[in-house]
């Protein structure tokens, strides 16, 4: 495939970040560049008071242009905490009860996507392959040919697509659906994902091409840095403070759909209905804050310290804390060794397009003593990683039971898993992702249900 890659994603990767730092995303889409010429657009994460002339910012770092745009205070609110965070990420992840639908939103949204193609559109040429990421961006592709932009243009979605049904809870979701006919090939995480979107856009009569695409992790790396991580000051003050206890871990953005508060009624069942467990385990829950200027996010922190607290006032000890919670981000280097440390690894999404977590945990894992993983069955990752210990998340007694089981399993029984587990996440890496996703887009249109091997 000749020509560059442009890659169009709400928030850009910091240039300077080196590999260390960056996420499933970045690290896939980087890969996939390779050495190619590529601009990477998207939003600078600015707000500002008005508009005037748009500056765009451009940092090269390699073969790489990071071009940015700023965001009028008006715009953000209604594109990004609006219509993205307030709309179509409840939507998207079946809580349409959870929508606080304006009608002034859903303009903002179409007028920012149009506003980031008309900044996007002079910087094209005809033979450039666009790449368009994720929910706050789903109309951008329309825009662009509304430019006259003939380039091939994909879209990956990042988080899960509900059914018709409740798509449909959204005014105008067929106005959006109709938006996707711009691109040449739309992803998904997962073929549950893809059925939902085909049959929906059956349901409003649009044509649609889509396939399952799962996203990946850099496993080779991750697995590097959890064993050299073993050495590092951070490690042995983790190690020296949970000695002697089984260590259960959950990494999560603080987001109601990542099942947090259900989570803690499921630990709380289990030190309920297993007391033999008390003062050998401890849980330790990492929940940096997200979108902590939506209201919804504000209250359902405050119900997860009181959930905390409640747990800790219920059942520790003077010597020892069955719950620790976290909001803080912890660095990026730490995390590879916290997961090797753990014993358990309590991933319970409510719904998630895929859940990078837990494939980061099984790469980190020592092969001679892995972990095992309790995972929530309703996360993108469930119908890869079939050798976990699969849980319905709303269910605290099947949470309390797994939490049990992962504790006493035996050493062959979780190296047996781990081996299976391993075997997925080594094989499908971000890499492999990114490479899979553009070679289908430089092929003339797919036939959906034609590639991943994904159950429904
Ligand atoms: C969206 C979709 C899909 C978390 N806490 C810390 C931290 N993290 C990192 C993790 C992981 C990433 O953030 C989270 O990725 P997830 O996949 O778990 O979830 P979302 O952020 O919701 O991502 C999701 C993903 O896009 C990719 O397509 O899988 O379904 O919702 O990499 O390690 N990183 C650091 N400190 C933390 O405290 N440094």
């Amino acid at each position: 495939m000749a020509g560059r890659i442009i890659i169009a994603s709400n928030r850009v990767p910091n240039p300077l970040q080196g590999k260390q730092e960056a996420g499933g995303l970045v690290v896939g889409v980087r890969e996939a560049i390779g050495d190619r010429e590529c601009i990477w657009f998207g939003w600078s994460g600015k707000q500002i008071g008005t508009l005037g002339t748009p500056q765009l910012k451009e940092t090269r770092v390699g073969n790489i242009a990071y071009i940015t745009v700023d965001l009028t205070v008006q715009r953000y609110r209604g594109f990004y905490a609006g219509f993205s965070n307030e709309i179509l990420w409840p939507l998207c992840h079946y809580r349409p009860n959870l929508m606080d639908y304006s009608r002034s939103d859903w303009h903002s949204y179409l007028d920012v996507n149009s506003f980031f193609a008309r900044q996007l559109a002079p910087l094209l040429r005809p033979d450039d392959t666009i790449w368009v990421h994720d929910y706050h961006l789903i109309p951008l592709g329309k825009a662009l040919r509304a430019q006259n932009i003939q380039c091939k243009i994909g879209f990956f979605l990042h988080i899960p697509f509900p059914p018709w049904g409740i798509f449909n809870n959204l005014p105008n979701a067929d106005v959006l659906l109709q938006t996707f006919q711009a691109y040449d090939l739309v992803g998904m995480q997962t073929m549950r994902d893809t059925t939902n979107f085909v049959l929906a856009c059956r349901n409003c009569r649009i044509p649609m091409h889509a396939q399952a695409f799962p996203i990946g992790i850099d496993c080779e790396e991750f697995s590097k840095q959890a064993a050299t991580g073993e050495d590092s000051e951070e490690f042995q003050q983790l190690e020296k403070s949970f000695k002697g206890l089984s260590l259960i871990v959950g990494v999560d953005r603080l987001d109601y759909s990542k099942g947090l508060l259900e989570r803690f009624r499921g630990y709380e069942a289990f030190l309920r209905r297993y007391p033999e467990h008390r003062r050998k385990v401890s849980f330790l829950q990492i929940a940096p804050i997200s979108r902590g200027d939506v209201q919804r996010y504000q209250s359902l922190r405050r119900s997860l310290e009181e959930a905390v607290g409640n747990i800790n006032g219920m059942y520790a000890e003077m010597d020892w804390t069955p719950i620790r919670y976290m909001t803080r981000t912890v660095a990026r280097s730490a995390l590879p060794a916290l997961y090797r440390l753990a014993d358990v690894a309590l991933i319970t999404p409510l719904r998630d397009g895929m859940n990078l977590v837990a494939k980061e945990f099984i790469a980190a894992q020592d092969s001679e003593n892995p972990g095992a993983l309790v995972l929530s069955r309703l996360v993108g990752a469930a119908l890869e990683l079939k050798s976990a210990l699969l849980v319905n998340p709303h269910d605290p007694d099947e949470i309390a039971d797994a939490l049990n089981q992962a504790v006493l399993m035996s050493i062959a029984e979780r190296k047996s898993r781990w081996q299976a587990l391993y075997q997925n996440v080594s094989s499908n890496t971000a890499a492999a992702w990114g490479k899979r996703f553009l070679e289908a887009l430089s092929k003339e249109k797919t036939n959906f249900y034609e590639s991943e091997e994904n159950s429904l």
